[in-house]
C-alpha cells in the first residue's frame, strides 16, 4: 500500500514537471499578449507573423496600443519584413 502512494507521487511528481516544463518551453501565444499599455516595439519580435499576430489581437490599427503601425496603413513593422 505505502508502495502504491509512493509510485503514485513519484508519477505525479514527473508528470507536472514535464507539464511545466512544456509551458515553459511553449513561445509566447498572441493570447498572452498585453494589450492594456504600450509594452512592445517591433524589435520585440523576431518575424512579421509575430508582430501582426500581436497587432491584430489587440485590434489592429484601430487600437495600435503598441504603435506598431506608425503610417497607420494596417501593416505592422514593415521593419520586419
Ligand atoms: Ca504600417
Amino acid at each position: 500500500m505505502k508502495k502504491k502512494i509512493i509510485f503514485l507521487i513519484v508519477i505525479l511528481a514527473v508528470a507536472s514537471g514535464g507539464f511545466f516544463y512544456w509551458r515553459l518551453s511553449q513561445p509566447v501565444e498572441e493570447s498572452d499578449a498585453i494589450c492594456s499599455y504600450n509594452a512592445y516595439n517591433c524589435s520585440d519580435f523576431s518575424t512579421y507573423a509575430e508582430a501582426r499576430k500581436v497587432f491584430e489581437y489587440c485590434g489592429g490599427v484601430n487600437n495600435d496600443i503598441h504603435v506598431l503601425d506608425r503610417d497607420k496603413d494596417g501593416v505592422a513593422c514593415e521593419s520586419l519584413f
